[in-house]
């Protein structure tokens, strides 16, 4: 049988509805999807995350032969496999003759470089098509960004708004208002009738590649046996509908609490999908939109999620492809300190850390304050090296791409791009865990104690912080008042800081507990 196109598939476009797709032909294409060794291990990714991968890749393939299309699958274990997606296209290209290579750009730079290279590696015409499962075009963005001082994520959530029609009553938001967030982000108590989560047991296909993963990836960061993520679209929709009804009229409310007993509080946990291709994202948006017009789920809950998906995950994107290839370089405030050990183990004292860092050993998961405001936090605060930090984050979570996890370490978490994505660096004291967590309460450390043994480190690493960076951070006029306030103190208090955040952090450099 001759082949007219060759059609790659990568393993985060397990979409339909890709571009790629769009008029293939079963009788005479063929899919390409390969489970390749340089995609797992490019950064060591977590076991769950490659399983996860792997098996929803597999059964895209399986849905895609359904029907009727000819998929050329290449598993990990082929004795033939060559590793790498390119020589995977090489050798489809050797068996097959096709006269084109049809493919739908990489999220990642690193791969969409190699694709570009494809047409003179291969001697073939090579079609990269648009991704359009994302709403605004790297031209849209591009438009959007041009002449504007600052690319303030609201502003451009509110053209999202405008475009897709979300949540839009006219040419006005829906309520009166862009954005319900003064209604959100309370902090939350354990509460036992919070509904559970739907875990979705592993087929035989699931299992088979669960075994394979163990095998190959034994050092990889992270546990197999809980693994419960769905990987097919019938099964992500499952979830999708149980987040509707179970959890999105908390959403907002609960945003930003954290609690040791209950890791998943109300967030959605269907990055996963979406950012693999088994939802689409404004399908989700759609869906949320429903339950507030039936009534089911308030405004500011669904504003709030609706705001993640067409805000800040186009937004990120958009950031992304703006600013690459010298984005990842960042290092605005000089960062050079190496990633700790616990960062791999949990074994630290401080309770906020651990419980997180745990949760992300078990599940490939943490949300979003656990991830900007603990982790993120303490590597702002201590001054870890943005580029190993980054790596950290795109290999432990099971959501994670370099598009939209890199402008999320590098922009928002570190402001190692001085004020590209956030206007200030979310720097925060222990006080801000207290706060929003119950984890203060089972902690070695006492968040009320701010210099010295037994204090929490988040103190003395805050002021130290911003002492630190004082050249750099006392001129941005939303640090106004934490800078006057640490001009109030006496010298002596100041030195009482420095010190203390001095010997934590010898003692992190020497690899001791803290
Ligand atoms: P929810 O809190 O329920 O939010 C709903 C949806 O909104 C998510 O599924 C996601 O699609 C979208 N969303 C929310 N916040 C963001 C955001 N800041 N950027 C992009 N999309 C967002 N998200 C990833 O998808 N991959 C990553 O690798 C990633 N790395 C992050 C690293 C750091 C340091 C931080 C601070 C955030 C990161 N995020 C990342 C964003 C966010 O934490 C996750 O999208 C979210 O925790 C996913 O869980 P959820 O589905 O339960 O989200
Ligand atoms: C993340 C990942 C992993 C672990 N493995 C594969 C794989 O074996 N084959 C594949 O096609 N894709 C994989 N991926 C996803 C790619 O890394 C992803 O498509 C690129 O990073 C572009 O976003
Ligand atoms: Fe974290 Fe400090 Fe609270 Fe301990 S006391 S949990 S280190 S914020």
């Amino acid at each position: 049988m001759t082949t007219r196109h060759l059609i790659p598939v990568l393993g985060d476009q397990l979409s339909l509805t890709l571009a790629s797709l769009a008029d293939a032909d079963p009788a005479r294409d063929v899919i390409l999807m390969a489970e390749v060794l340089q995609e797992a291990t490019y950064v060591r990714h977590h076991k769950l995350k490659i399983a996860f991968i792997f098996s929803a890749m597999r059964h895209f393939a399986e849905e895609l032969r359904e029907r009727g299309f000819r998929v050329r699958y290449v598993a990990l274990d082929d004795p033939n496999n060559r590793g790498a997606l390119s020589g995977e296209v090489q050798r489809a290209l050797d068996a097959l003759k096709p006269q084109a290579v049809i493919v739908t750009e990489a999220g990642e730079w690193r791969l969409m470089e190699e694709m570009r290279g494809w047409r003179q590696t291969f001697g073939l015409p090579v079609e990269i098509r648009p991704d359009h499962r994302f709403l605004c075009s790297h031209a849209g963005f591009r438009r959007w960004a041009e002449g504007r001082r600052a690319l303030t994520m609201e502003f451009f959530y509110r053209e999202m708004r405008r475009s897709t029609g979300l949540l839009m009553q006219g040419d006005q938001p829906a309520g009166g208002r862009w954005n319900f967030d003064a209604e959100n982000r309370k902090p939350a108590s354990p509460d036992l009738l919070r509904p559970g989560r739907l875990r979705i047991e592993p087929d035989a296909m699931t299992r088979a590649v669960l075994d394979l993963v163990e095998a190959r990836f034994p050092d990889h960061i992270g546990r197999l046996d809980r693994f419960g993520f769905a990987v097919t679209r019938a099964d992500a929709e499952a979830l999708q509908d149980a987040f509707m009804a179970d959890h999105l009229p908390q959403f907002g409310a609960t945003q930003d609490a954290m609690l040791a007993s209950d890791p998943f509080l109300n967030h959605a946990l269907l990055s996963f999908y979406i950012n693999i291709g088994l939802l689409d994202p404004l399908s989700v948006c759609r869906a949320a939109e429903r339950e507030w017009l039936e009534g089911r789920a308030p405004l500011n809950a669904v504003e709030g999620f609706i705001r993640q998906i067409i805000g800040w995950r186009e937004y990120v994107r958009g950031v992304y492809w703006l600013k690459m290839p010298g984005y990842r370089d960042s290092n605005f405030l000089d960062a050079a300190r190496p990633l700790p050990a616990f960062f791999w183990t949990a074994e630290t004292d401080m309770a906020c850390l651990s419980t997180v860092i745990t949760e992300t050993i078990d599940h490939a998961y943490a949300h979003h304050i656990q991830r900007l405001m603990v982790t993120g936090n303490f590597a702002l605060l201590a001054g870890l090296l943005p580029q190993a930090v980054h790596e950290w984050y795109l290999e432990v979570y099971a959501d994670a791409y370099e598009w939209v996890e890199l402008p999320n370490v590098i922009g928002m978490s570190l402001f190692a791009d001085g004020g590209v994505l956030g206007s200030k660096p979310y720097a925060a004291s222990g006080n801000y865990i207290a706060k929003m967590s119950d984890y203060c309460q089972t902690c070695r450390y006492d968040v009320k104690t701010k210099t010295g043994e037994g204090a929490c480190p988040f103190n003395a690493l805050y002021w130290d912080f911003l002492d630190r960076n004082g050249g750099k951070l006392s001129g941005n006029h939303r640090l106004a008042q934490p800078y006057a306030t640490w001009r109030r103190m006496s010298e002596a208090q100041r030195q009482d800081y420095r010190a203390s955040a001095a010997r934590f952090l010898a003692r992190l450099d020497a690899g001791e507990r803290v």
